[in-house]
């Protein structure tokens, strides 16, 4: 496994690179040419340039996270052929720095969703807030966005692109007529034309699952489990076509086991990148995001980490949102402070993990 930590770039990010490479256990950096609007090609001085940057500090450029898929692509509307062109250009200029593996979602309109950014805990923190109640009492998802843009300390957030953002009203229009079946035939279509070029260029595809696991706002959502997700995997058979194995998503739901997840399609070697992080479920169905402690919150990281050693998992990994500690000035859920406690707790766990089957043998 090789630990990875998110970065958004000098122009967007309140943690230096500097800062990153003195995380124990660091691995490289997870990143992306944020101000490309979603559809375009990213032109290869960017990725180039990108690559320097991260070069330049010491650590290496691991994963790119996300190329986010224009919605055209995902409602197959006509344009759709001309964006997945692009979506290949993009790849190839990608592949050409050495990129191995791509992260990317299918969740239509929004990528993940909470109700709060900054919501006040007990011990004088603060995390990011899924609210059940104030979420199903939503009639206008454009007031979220607007809520959500206000709270976020100035910075943008991410899978949040303006360009997508201002046509809510219409793509939630455009999305009246697609099911379920209609958005997976969509992703089909849009793996298809994709894996071929990935087989050439040796970059993996790690489909985001949906954060959180259910339908919201009446959107149809096609990676919320573990049937989602072995259907995504048989829509392109080839193992470059896999999953961003995220716990926080997929853990909202107590009905997802995620070690039998990570054994099952670890073992078939579809997990390409791995986040982790912890989340507190509550009995109305919010959820509240936790520092990465097994004890904190509702999934168990001892098990998640154990099931990642027993397949072997050689693949990427990070740690997910942290909390806002310390009076960090950060993006939401992307401070320094918590994440890096939770890497020097993940590795802790690996280490343990590790040693612990070494004695069980002598
Ligand atoms: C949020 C992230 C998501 C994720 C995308 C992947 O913090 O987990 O924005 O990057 O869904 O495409």
């Amino acid at each position: 496994m090789k630990m990875t930590f998110r970065w958004y770039g000098a122009k967007d990010d309140s943690i230096p690179l500097q800062y990153i490479r003195q995380i124990p256990g660091i691995g490289g950096v997870v990143s992306a040419v944020y101000d490309v609007p979603v559809g375009e090609v990213w032109p290869r001085e960017r990725v180039r340039g990108l690559k320097n940057e991260v070069e330049g500090s010491g650590l290496g450029l691991e994963v790119i996270e996300s190329v986010n898929v224009h919605e055209d692509i995902k409602l197959a509307a006509p344009a759709r052929d001309r964006y997945i062109e692009n979506y290949i250009k993009t790849l190839k200029n990608l592949a050409e720095i050495g990129i191995k593996c791509v992260c990317y979602n299918f969740m239509p309109v929004f990528d993940w969703t909470r109700t709060d950014l900054f919501k006040p805990l007990k011990d004088g923190s603060s995390a990011m807030f899924y609210d059940k109640r104030v979420i199903d009492k939503i009639t206008d998802p454009s007031k979220m966005v607007r809520a959500m843009r206000r709270g976020s300390n100035g910075f943008s957030l991410p899978g949040w692109e303006p360009e997508r953002l201002n046509r809510v009203g219409e793509l939630f229009q455009a999305y009246q007529t697609v099911d379920e079946e209609g958005l997976r035939a969509a992703l089909g279509y849009f793996l298809k034309a994709v894996i071929p070029y990935c087989e050439r260029y040796d970059i993996k595809m790690a489909i985001h699952p949906d954060d959180p696991p259910w339908r919201i706002f009446g959107l149809p959502r096609i990676v919320k489990d573990e049937r989602d997700i072995a259907l995504l995997l048989e829509l392109a058979d080839s193992p470059y076509n896999g999953v961003t194995l995220c716990s926080g998503s997929l853990g909202a739901s107590p009905a997802n086991d995620i070690p039998a997840m990570i054994r099952k399609f670890g073992k078939a070697g579809r997990i390409h990148f791995a986040h982790v992080r912890n989340v507190l479920r509550q009995d109305d169905g919010s959820l509240c995001e936790t520092s990465h402690l097994s004890s904190d919150g509702s999934l168990d990281l001892y098990d998640i980490m154990k099931a990642y050693h027993d397949v072997g998992f050689d693949g990427y990994m990070r740690p997910d949102h942290g909390r806002n500690i310390w009076d960090e000035k950060c993006r939401p859920g992307y401070g320094l402070y918590d994440r890096a406690l939770g890497i020097a707790y993940l590795n802790g766990l690996d280490e343990a993990i590790k040693k612990g089957e070494k004695s069980d043998v002598i």
